[in-house]
């Protein structure tokens, strides 16, 4: 699995006072922790709250990148904000994100042509989250057409079939996985696929147990990336563990420690 580490985001308190305060600790504290934890990249998402987002993502990625040689998932809705992003980012950026909307591919595929960068897709168009994994498709496969007319493989676009909290829609996680499964059927080759995991568990008890629960169940589905939290050490073993028994990473004795070495 390739892991994109979730905590530097403003919608969490400790990163908002970071940003509000223009302190780089905490914000290069959690860079260095997550990727000690097995970060292969770090998503960065100003938060809602910012009232100047473009002077926030330039400093967000700039303290960042001064501890940190990952990848930067460069996460916000806003095209200008995302070029700024990129244009800051001095190392590896994936988008993060478009949707399936035509307004929204024009403004960020381009992007992803000239920084020449993954880019993450929503499955999401201008009526909002389908209902069903058939809905999701749609979506997907428009986002596939339009990376080939932008000469773009479809093998660097990362498909989000958008997971949502399951206490609100019991039965978005099952369409999710169908949708990962069908995913693969797209394209030859065909995208990447990727999940925003802690959606699933937002406003519910026992969050880290759901977490984990449905990362096993997405990987054993076939996805290839998430948005996680890495410090969560069970959440970590037990992708690795599934990853053993899905014969996607060689098995040894004592196949937690090694693998994370
Ligand atoms: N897909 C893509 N990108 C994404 C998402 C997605 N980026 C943002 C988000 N979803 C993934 N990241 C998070 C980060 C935090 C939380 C959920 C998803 C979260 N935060 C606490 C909450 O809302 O309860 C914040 C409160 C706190 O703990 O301080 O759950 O789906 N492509």
């Amino acid at each position: 699995m390739f892991v994109i580490g979730e905590r530097i985001n403003g919608m969490f308190n400790d990163v908002k006072k970071a940003i509000q305060e223009q302190n780089p600790a905490p914000i290069q504290e959690l860079a260095r922790r997550q990727i000690a934890a097995g970060a292969n990249a770090l998503d960065i998402n100003v938060g809602p709250a910012s009232k100047d987002k473009f002077g926030a993502m330039q400093w967000l990625v700039q303290v960042t990148q001064e501890v940190a040689d990952v990848p930067l998932c460069i996460d916000t809705p806003n095209a200008e904000v995302m070029r700024v992003g990129l244009e800051t980012c001095e190392g590896s950026a994936i988008i993060n994100s478009t949707t399936g909307e035509d307004e929204r591919m024009e403004a960020f595929l381009p992007l992803a042509s000239e920084f020449n960068c993954p880019i993450i897709g929503l499955t999401i168009d201008a009526d909002g989250v389908p209902r069903d994994a058939d809905g999701r498709m749609e979506i997907a496969l428009r986002l596939v057409s339009a990376c080939m007319e932008h000469g773009i493989s479809p093998s660097d676009l990362y498909v989000d079939a958008v997971i949502l909290p399951v206490n609100a829609l019991q039965e978005v996680p099952e369409d999710v996985l169908l949708a990962i499964r069908m995913c693969k059927s797209l394209s030859d080759p065909p995208p990447q696929t990727v999940l925003g995991l802690s959606n699933v568990s937002q406003g519910t008890e026992y969050r880290e147990l759901l977490n984990r629960t449905y990362l096993v169940m997405a990987l054993a589905n076939g996805l290839d990336a998430a948005i996680v939290d890495p410090l969560d050490d069970e959440l970590m073993e037990a992708a690795i563990a599934t990853e053993i028994l899905m014969n996607r990473s060689v098995y040894c004795d004592d196949f937690v420690k090694a693998y994370r070495r």
